[in-house]
This record gives structure tokens, sequence and C-alpha cells, in this order.
């Protein structure tokens, strides 16, 4: 077993987990870290010298799309070498256990979770793999295809960008809506490997607690959250969650 896993915290965090009818789970960067993914706000989280509250906005698009691009672009290559870590394997497991009364909420837009096997996933803020035209709006899905330096949309010419959703912009309504709906109804909520600063996502977590759910997060450091759950697991998540899982019995 890894040498600083907390037995207590964990025995802890399962006895919360073990009698949730309904579970949900709101993952962010940290998860695909052991994936080799790296993280926004953490060690090597400035791309080229900037920070990700600069290339992922409007104006940065509409002021350098090359530079907004070539930051996708490159992320957009590693997803077809990175692969999904025990963290990811370990909320498909909670998921086979709990069946429809399971739902992960993910602010990622690497796909790992459902390269891992997870089937209710909610991307709140879109995919790397998908672009939409600025011009017709058009979504199509690229998966981890190379595209142009400044790819044009192949129906109307417009400029492309990428499905995700940028500071200022509104999060798609469907999914948010019923991203919501899964904290309201969860009677515990796991929050995985995010530092729980941008909203609406981190707000979530405060619908889960107002609504009387249990909170249990797993994070290599405190988070922006940490003060407000029941149980804090202070690891890795590809060691943590797969301790945690195996303790449900
Ligand atoms: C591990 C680990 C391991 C590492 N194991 N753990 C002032 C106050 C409040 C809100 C605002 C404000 N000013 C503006 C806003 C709103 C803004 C916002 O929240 N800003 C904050 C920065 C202050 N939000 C928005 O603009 C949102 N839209 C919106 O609000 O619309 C309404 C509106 C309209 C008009 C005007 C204003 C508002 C949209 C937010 C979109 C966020 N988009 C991004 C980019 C997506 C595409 C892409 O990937 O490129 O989403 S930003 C980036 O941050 C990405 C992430 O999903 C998101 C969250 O980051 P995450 O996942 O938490 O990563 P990190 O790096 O921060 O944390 C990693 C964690 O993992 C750390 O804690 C590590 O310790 C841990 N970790 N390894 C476990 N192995
Ligand atoms: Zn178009």
């Amino acid at each position: 077993m890894h040498p600083t896993v907390d037995n207590d915290a964990l025995d802890h965090a399962a006895r919360l987990l073990r009698p949730a009818h309904r579970v949900a789970v709101l993952t962010g960067a940290g998860i695909s870290a052991e994936s080799g993914l790296a993280t926004f706000r953490g060690a090597g989280g400035l791309w080229e010298g900037h920070r990700v509250e600069d290339v992922a906005t409007p104006a940065a698009f509409q002021r350098d799309p090359a530079l907004v691009w070539r930051f996708y672009n490159l992320r957009r290559a590693s997803l077809a070498t990175v692969k999904p870590n025990a963290g990811h394997l370990a909320l498909v497991e909670l998921e086979q256990r709990l069946g429809a009364n399971f739902a992960l909420v993910t602010q990622n837009v690497d796909g790992l979770h459902q390269a891992a096997g997870s089937r209710n996933v909610l991307e709140i803020h879109g995919s790397l793999r998908r672009v939409r035209c600025v011009g017709c709006a058009r979504i199509s899905d690229r998966g981890a295809k190379p595209l142009a330096d400044l790819p044009n949309c192949e129906k109307c010419t417009a400029m492309l960008r990428p499905d995700v959703v940028w500071f200022e912009e509104p999060l798609p309504e469907d999914i948010w809506r019923q991203a919501v709906e899964a904290v309201q109804t969860c009677d515990c909520l796991l929050v995985v490997g995010t530092s729980a600063i941008v909203y609406p996502a981190a707000g979530l977590i405060d619908v889960a607690r107002l609504e009387g759910a249990d909170l249990i997060e797993v994070n290599l450091q405190k988070s922006a959250a940490s003060a407000r759950v029941d149980a804090l697991l202070l690891g890795p998540s590809g060691t943590m969650l797969p301790e945690l899982i195996k303790r449900l019995g």
C-alpha cells in the first residue's frame, strides 16, 4: 500500500459513501494528472508563459486565434496517447455498483472518463475532441485527429473554435441542468482533483451541501472546497479512489 495513505480518513470516507443511495462525482484536472496531462494551476500549469485565464477566453481568441489554436492543438495531440489511470477506473467501478444512481460531472475536456468506461458523464466545460464553427455554429467531433493551425468550417469557411467553455461564456444549458439535478439529489458528492475556484462548477459543491449530501474530497492538497467537506482524502486520486472503493466491501 502507498506509505502515505491515511487509513482513518479512508475508513471515515467509506462510512459516508457506503450507505449512499445516490452518488455524484465532480472531477477536475487533477484526476487526469497521473495520466500525464498538466493541470491548469499547479506546477507547470502555465503554457508558454500564459495563464489559462489568458488563453481560454473569447477575447483571447479574437485577439490571437493562432495562439489559442496552438494551445488547443497541442492538447488535442496528447489525446491520441494518454490513457485513463486508476482513478478514472475506480469511478467506473463505482458506477457499476450504483447504476442509474450515479452521475459523473466533469470539468475536464479530455474524454478520459468515457475512455475508461464511465457512461453517465456530464461534460460541463465541453470537449477537446469537438470543434464548433463561429459562423454557422455547426459542431463536429474530430476525435484526436490533427487540425490545421487555423482550421476553417467545411460548410461555410468561417473559423472553427474548440467546442469548450471559455471564461465569461455560459455553460451548455442542458448538461448544466442535469449536473445541478445530480448534485441536488445525491446523498454523497465526491469532489476529485479540482482547485474549486472556477464557477459555476465550484458552486455545485455548495448545492450538494445545502441539500444535505455528505461531501468527500480527494486532492493532493487542500483546495478552496476543503473547509466545507466532511472527509478530506489528501493524496493522488489514482491511489485514493481505488483505496476508497476497496473499502466499500
Ligand atoms: C490532484 C492531483 C492528483 C493535482 N490527484 N488531485 C469572480 C468571482 C467568481 C466568478 C467569477 C469572477 N470573475 C469571473 C468569474 C466567472 C468565471 C470564474 O469562475 N472565474 C474564476 C477564475 C474566478 N467563470 C466563468 O467565466 C464561467 N462562465 C460563467 O460564469 O458564465 C456566466 C458569465 C457570463 C458573463 C460574464 C461572467 C460570467 C466559465 C468558466 C469556464 C472555465 N473554462 C476552463 C477552460 C475549459 C477549456 C480548456 O480546458 O481549455 O475550464 S478554465 C479551466 O479551469 C478549465 C477547468 O475545467 C477549470 C477548473 O480547473 P480545475 O479542473 O479545478 O484544475 P486546476 O488546475 O485549477 O486544479 C487541479 C487540482 O487538482 C488542484 O487542486 C491540485 O491540487 C489537484 N491535483 N494532481 C488529486 N494526482
Ligand atoms: Zn460554418
